[in-house]
């Protein structure tokens, strides 16, 4: 049966290890350098403008926010990685939230890891997705902001993402303005959703 992104609403936001949730429901996180494009991405996917907070001021995401789609899967709107101007003891607490949930949740079934087109992939992203790799957990990246750029510099940044991070495939790729490559993306989360 497939899934219907438009019935998305926000379950609930975790700012720590005991509120993880046991409910069975799979999950996919969406990960990625803060202003990547993850929250807008989001909307993108259910169709709605304000289901998730976006903002031009990089940092906005504090918490694991969980968004219920179709009553059948969570999608995790993880907050964004490098962010300079956070104090460094909020980032260290972020980054073990993070760790953590990638270590324990036994129904995650992939990340989604956006990279912005225009700026390739950057070292901080190598060390993150090795990183999350390492949970063993399938890892999706996506390229975001096509509409920024054109296509013979998308086609070339898609190459240097996938040499960069070590991807046996070009990553998918989207624009949350223009919708380009959300049904795609769709597709792919609902083969992940139907996994046993
Ligand atoms: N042109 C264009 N702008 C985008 C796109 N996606 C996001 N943006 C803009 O980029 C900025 C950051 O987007 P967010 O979705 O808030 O980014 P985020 O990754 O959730 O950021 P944090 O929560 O800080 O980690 C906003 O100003 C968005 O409007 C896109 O596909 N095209
Ligand atoms: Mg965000």
């Amino acid at each position: 049966m497939s899934l219907d992104f438009r019935k998305a609403e926000f379950a609930f936001g975790v700012a720590s290890e005991s509120q993880f949730p046991a409910d069975g429901l799979p999950q996919v996180a969406f990960a990625g350098r803060s202003n990547v494009g993850k929250s807008s991405l989001l909307n993108a996917l259910a169709g709605a403008k304000k289901l998730v907070k976006t903002s031009a001021t990089p940092g906005k995401t504090r918490e694991l926010n969980f968004f219920r789609i179709d009553g059948r899967m969570h999608l995790v709107d993880f907050p964004g990685f490098g962010y300079a101007k956070m104090p460094k003891t909020e980032r260290a607490r972020i980054g073990r939230l993070i760790d953590a949930f990638v270590a324990k949740s036994e129904a995650l079934r992939g990340i989604v890891y956006l990279v912005d087109l225009r700026t390739e992939a950057t070292a901080l992203d190598v060390q993150m997705v090795s990183a999350l790799a390492r949970s063993g957990t399938p890892m999706l990246v996506v390229g975001t902001k096509a509409d920024k750029i054109g296509k013979v510099a998308r086609e070339k940044s898609l190459r240097t993402i996938a040499e960069k991070l070590g991807l046996d495939e070009l990553p998918h790729w989207t624009s949350s303005s223009s919708g380009e490559g959300v049904q795609e993306l769709r597709d792919a989360l609902e083969a992940l959703a139907d996994e046993d």
